[in-house]
Parts: structure tokens; C-alpha cells; sequence
């Protein structure tokens, strides 16, 4: 029966490493703009891998405030709580939700919706060509390999599209600006203003470079914008639009 048992798990997990040798998009990331545009991106037909470092979903969400439960979400993202089903209450201005309610609601809306998620692997470089210039893929290590310091080489996996949705560091573009000849400096956020936060996140949600896209605080990171606090409006938007953007930009 052992022997069983592990030929079930390595056989039907080495059966998707394969097929997801190529994707039309990768979401590098499972918070809470990542698993927005996961969604988004997979209801749109997009064949969509989303790869998560930590063995949990939801990013900075499971903190809520200051690790008080809730999180606060403004009126502008009430039609995606409800595509996600995200109860929340009203509290004057804003919309609040239970954190742990958040964060698996949009992880199973996810899924649903025919997103493959993959705990455990980190994305630790990109995949590039020149002429067009863009980003063709991402070089992934599992994330125990990375925390154990050990040199492993990585393996490659190939899309049409890939999402930074790492979160305040932008690890994916920060590499690629680096690595890449682009002309591009990952200056990082700036400090707590939250409503200019909250609107220019959203707006400067987008390409990066071709094949290469920013959501969530990434778009910070990326375009030096203040910080925010633990309201999650603006990740919403941001993963739904950098989706829309990437459905737009892969049917033509
Ligand atoms: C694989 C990776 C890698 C990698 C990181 O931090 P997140 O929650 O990101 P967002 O942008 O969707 O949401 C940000 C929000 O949670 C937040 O922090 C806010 C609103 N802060 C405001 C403020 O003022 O502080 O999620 C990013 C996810 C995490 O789960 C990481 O583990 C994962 O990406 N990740 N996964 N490969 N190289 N880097």
C-alpha cells in the first residue's frame, strides 16, 4: 500500500509539472491581488498557474490589522467581494471582513473558477528574449531549497504572461531590472498616505515590460507609491484589472 500511496502523489503531481510546462499565464504570488486576478484571468479561459512561496494562501491578509481579524475594504470593490462571496459588514465609510473569510474565499473562488495553484515554489528569476524585448517564463526553485541554502538549479516554466503579485518587495520585477536590460529601477514605497495609495495603485496597475505585469503592492514598489494599511480595496481592483489588461493584451 506505501508504495501505492507514493506512486498516487508523484505520478499525478509530475503529470501537471508537465502540463503546466507552459501556461498562458503564471501569478507569482497568493495574496490577496494575486488570487484576484487568478479569478479573474482563469474565468477569461487563461490556461493560469499561480505559484506561492509559503504552504498558506492569502498573503498579508492573515494579520488582518496590527493581527486584529478584519480587514477593511472600500466601496469601490463591494461587486468583487461579492463575485468572491465575501461577506463583510458596514462600518460608516467602509466595508469591514473577517480576515480568515477573505483570504479562503478568494483562494477557493480561485480554484473554481479552474486556477492551479501551487504551494511551496518560489520564483526566483525570469525567463527573457530579446526582439521583442519581454518575459517568456519564470525559473522556479522549491521554496525549501531556497530557505535551506543549498545550490540547486532551478527549472523553467514558459508563458505568454507573468504577474508579479509578490507583494511589497516586487521580487519578480526587481529581478528582471537587474537581470534584464530594461531601463527600470525598482525604487520601492513610500510611506503611509492611504487614499492617494489606494487610487494610484489601481491606475499604475499594468505592464511592466511585455510579458512582464505588476498588481497589488508590487505597483508600489515599482512606482515608488505610498502605502496603505490594512485596506484591501485597492488589491482587489488591482488584481481584476491587471486580468483584464492581460485578457485584452493576449487575444489580440
Ligand atoms: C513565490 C512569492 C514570492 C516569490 C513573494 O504580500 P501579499 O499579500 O501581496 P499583495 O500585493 O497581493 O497584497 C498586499 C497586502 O497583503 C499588503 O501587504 C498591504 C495592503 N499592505 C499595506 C501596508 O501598508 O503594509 O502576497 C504576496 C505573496 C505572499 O504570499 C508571498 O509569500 C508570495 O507572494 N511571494 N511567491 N515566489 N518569489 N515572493
Amino acid at each position: 500500500m506505501e508504495a501505492e500511496i507514493t506512486k498516487a502523489i508523484v505520478e499525478t503531481a509530475s503529470e501537471e509539472w508537465v502540463e503546466y510546462a507552459e501556461s498562458d499565464v503564471i501569478v507569482v504570488g497568493a495574496g490577496p491581488s494575486g488570487l484576484t486576478a487568478a479569478k479573474y484571468l482563469a474565468e477569461s479561459g487563461l490556461k493560469t498557474l499561480v505559484l506561492e512561496r509559503r504552504l498558506s494562501f492569502g498573503g498579508g491578509i492573515g494579520g488582518g490589522g496590527m493581527l486584529f481579524h478584519k480587514v477593511v475594504i472600500e466601496r469601490e470593490a463591494k461587486d468583487i467581494l461579492d463575485d468572491f462571496g465575501i461577506r463583510y459588514v458596514e462600518h460608516r465609510n467602509f466595508l469591514v471582513a473577517d480576515s480568515a473569510e477573505f483570504m479562503a474565499k478568494l483562494a477557493t473562488k480561485a480554484i473554481d473558477a479552474g486556477a492551479k495553484i501551487i504551494h511551496g515554489v518560489s520564483v526566483e528569476d525570469v525567463i527573457f528574449r530579446d526582439d521583442p524585448l519581454g518575459v517568456r517564463g519564470v525559473c522556479i526553485q522549491w521554496s525549501a531549497v531556497e530557505i535551506s541554502g543549498l545550490h540547486v538549479d532551478p527549472l523553467f516554466l514558459r508563458s505568454r504572461a507573468v504577474v508579479d503579485a509578490t507583494g511589497h518587495d516586487a521580487e519578480v520585477i526587481s529581478v528582471a531590472a537587474r537581470k534584464m536590460p530594461l531601463d527600470i529601477t525598482v525604487t520601492g514605497e513610500r510611506s503611509a498616505y492611504s487614499e492617494v495609495a489606494e487610487k494610484e495603485i489601481v491606475e499604475k496597475t499594468g505592464k511592466v515590460v511585455k510579458g512582464l505585469y505588476a498588481a497589488g503592492m508590487a505597483v508600489a514598489a515599482v512606482h515608488n507609491l505610498p502605502r496603505m494599511g490594512p485596506i484591501f480595496g485597492g488589491m482587489l481592483l488591482s488584481g481584476k484589472k491587471v486580468a483584464e489588461i492581460i485578457a485584452e493584451n493576449l487575444k489580440a
